[in-house]
């Protein structure tokens, strides 16, 4: 006889009290309100194959409660995932498991995204549906046929970011997305009734989604509601009633199951109640028999998509698109044309030329901003926008939802076959940086198109002036942040985002900036993070180090100086990570290790001088910006703040003079 499926869900409660309760840490709450849910969701409708978790055309499942962790490890392992093992699962939240804290995408292939900051799931979640639903406009049924479940919390739903994604995803109509919310009216501090009175359901409504509810502690009323969901065109919200940690019959429906362990005394009652075995980390032979039955269900359906892609025609695109692979033949031929045809152009609108180039050759490219298009330049003439009415179009209007739009761009780069880039103001990275922090602890391939990068926006004054954006993002680890310097270095940086395996902004100036690479090099001199743009002509007593629009300043300020008889570097440092990476003989060869005494190093950036002490050392000078700008035309803000050759120059032989260097 089969085992019930709350005999099913009930293994799921056991794995998460158990493991809980051996890491004396985590949240078993979650988990066990959900685990009916859970179980009518993957043993019913999840299109999915354990055996293969890199199946391109599987349902993707997000965990957004990511709190709830135990609640996919136990999905995984039931189903027979390879990992995590029991084993894994025993240890739980120690060093070196894969059963982290929070669901890692690069620790568990099963873990779709890496969740825990309350909302962003769901807004992942968008962008995987949107991924798929562009990719099945381009490659049909056939190849790219699948949904996007979430389960998330009331904290996920409470989210401002959720406003955004609900938003996005009821516009586009992304009818594949279906998201259980748990509904147990439980968080941290206790009821919800402490903190929320709007109507969640409504809120759904009014973007246009479809909603319906059931009883979450009841599989078949669970299987019924996303039945419902799938029959809907539209986004689906399904309210799961639950009680947070159902089974544990004194602590049940209290914030204290929420992310505590239950305790050992607790846990016995809830084995009583519940008709649990006595021991710890075990799964009953026929639950564990079914529940692996379950996790080969998609075994034939992924067979047969095989099938279909082995006698597809576009077999090879189609794998070399999900593989991700990014050739950059596009960029020589197109920094010819640059070299051929010289002339001042502000890097956002350099970015745009590239992105002409670069769209052409890499379909994989889905650009987008957020109510900025043609500030940041970010839609290039060869791309259509992607619509609801046609999602084969590769430009989104994201609205103003910068944080809605980074989430989303996570989703769509984990998804895999879509390369996104979108943009905002630099100065904005803070209204987007939780998802750019993911990006970062995800490695997924983002590209943020970050115009605007300094007070050389001009007019539009202090709150839209980047200060301390650049050196705050340097400071995120797996960020790659570029701030070229002209037209080709544009060129090269987009190359090396394009290429790389993490996420990447790139920081474009508004206002024009002349050419300062006119000469053809043999390769990506922007790889190098940093590299020596202009050698010293006189015997060299000062190496300039500048980025983005500065480095035309250090190159004239530096021609000052060489009529001096004081010999400059200057050195276009487009991307310090890039730099940091490089082996000590190069990083020696462009700042040898001397006492400023001996060569003084000089700092120029538009933006907080926190940090640069990294490059010029304690008695180097920093020029920079270490207060908040000014609302004034960009000439005259660059004036203002001593950002100009004459007085760049003026302020090297004077600070020389001050300290003796000779
Ligand atoms: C952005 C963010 N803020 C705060 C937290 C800390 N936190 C984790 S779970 C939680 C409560 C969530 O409540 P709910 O989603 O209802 O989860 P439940 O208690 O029902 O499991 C909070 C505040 C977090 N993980 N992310
Ligand atoms: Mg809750």
């Amino acid at each position: 006889m089969q085992p019930s499926d709350r005999r099913l869900a009930n293994a799921i409660r056991a794995l998460a009290m158990d493991a809980v309760e051996a890491a004396n840490s985590g949240h078993p709450g979650m988990p066990m309100g959900m685990a009916d849910a859970a179980t009518a969701l993957f043993t019913r409708h999840l299109k999915f194959d354990a055996a293969d978790p890199h199946w391109p055309d599987r349902d993707r499942f997000i965990l957004s409660a990511g709190h709830g962790s135990m609640l996919i490890y136990a999905l995984l392992y039931l189903t027979g995932y390879e990992r995590p093992t029991l084993e894994d699962i025993k240890r739980f939240r120690q060093l070196g498991s894969p059963t982290a804290g929070h669901p890692e995408n690069f620790e568990l292939p099963g873990v779709e995204v890496t969740t825990g900051p309350l909302g962003q799931g769901v807004a992942m979640a968008v962008g995987m549906a949107i991924a798929e639903r562009h990719l099945n406009a381009v490659y049909g049924d056939d190849l790219v046929d699948h949904r996007t479940f979430v389960i998330a919390g009331d904290g996920d739903l409470m989210e401002g970011v959720n406003h955004e994604a609900v938003g996005l995803a009821g516009h586009l109509k992304l009818g594949r997305l279906i998201v259980l919310w748990d509904d147990n009216s439980i968080t941290i501090d206790g009821s919800t009734e402490l903190s929320r009175n709007e109507d969640v359901v409504a809120r759904h409504k009014a973007a246009q989604w479809h909603t319906c509810e059931c009883d979450g502690l009841d599989a078949d009323d669970v299987d019924r509601a996303i039945k419902e969901a799938l029959a809907d065109p539209r986004p689906s919200l399904i309210r799961c009633r639950t009680i947070i940690g159902y089974g544990a019959p004194n602590k049940q429906g209290t914030a204290a199951t929420h992310g505590a362990a239950l305790g050992k005394e607790e846990v016995e009652a809830a084995r009583a109640e519940l008709g649990l075995e006595p021991e710890e980390f075990t799964v009953p032979d026929d639950v564990l028999t079914s529940w692996r039955a379950a996790g080969k269900r998609g075994g034939i359906e992924h067979a047969l998509w095989k099938e279909r892609l082995e006698g597809s025609s576009r077999r090879e695109e189609f794998l070399h698109r999900i593989n991700g692979t990014i050739h950059d033949g596009w960029l020589r031929p197109y920094v010819d044309k640059l070299l051929a045809d010289l002339k001042p152009v502000a890097t956002r609108k350099a970015s745009e030329m590239a992105l002409e180039a670069i769209n052409a050759a890499i379909p994989a490219t889905v650009g987008g901003s957020a109510d900025l298009t043609g500030s940041n330049n970010t839609r290039t003439k060869n791309i259509e926008p992607l619509t609801a009415e046609n999602y084969a179009g590769r430009y989104i209007y994201y609205g103003i939802r910068e944080f809605g739009m980074a989430a989303a761009m996570n989703g769509m780069a984990l998804h895999g076959g879509v390369i996104p880039y979108g943009g905002t103001f630099l100065v904005f990275t803070d209204y987007a940086r939780p998802a750019i922090r993911l990006s970062a602890l995800q490695n997924a391939r983002v590209i943020y198109v970050m115009t605007h990068d300094s007070i050389g926006l001009g007019e539009d004054g202090p709150t839209h002036q980047p200060i301390e954006h650049l050196q705050s993002l340097r400071a995120m680890p797996q960020l790659d942040v570029y701030r070229p310097a002209d037209a080709v270095e544009t060129a090269e940086c987009w190359a090396l985002a394009l290429t790389s395996q993490h996420p990447s902004i790139l920081a474009l100036t508004r206002q024009n900036v002349r050419p300062v690479r006119t000469a053809k090099a043999e390769e990506n001199l922007c790889a190098h993070g940093a590299y020596r743009l202009k050698p010293a002509q006189n015997a060299r007593k000062v190496i300039i180090l500048a980025t983005g629009s500065e480095v035309e300043i250090a190159l004239g300020a530096a021609e000052k100086l060489e009529a001096q008889g004081v010999g400059t570097d200057v050195v276009s440092m487009p991307c310090t990570e890039r730099f940091d990476a490089q082996p000590w003989d190069y990083r020696e060869d462009i700042l040898p290790d001397v006492s400023n005494r001996e060569i003084l190093r000089v700092s120029i950036e538009a933006g907080t001088t926190f940090g640069w002490e990294r490059y010029v050392g304690l008695h180097g000078l920093k020029i920079g910006i270490d207060r908040f700008g000014v609302s004034a035309p960009a000439k005259d803000a660059y004036e203002h703040f001593g950002l100009t050759a004459g007085k760049v120059a003026t302020r090297i032989t004077d600070f020389m003079e001050k300290r003796g260097i000779q």
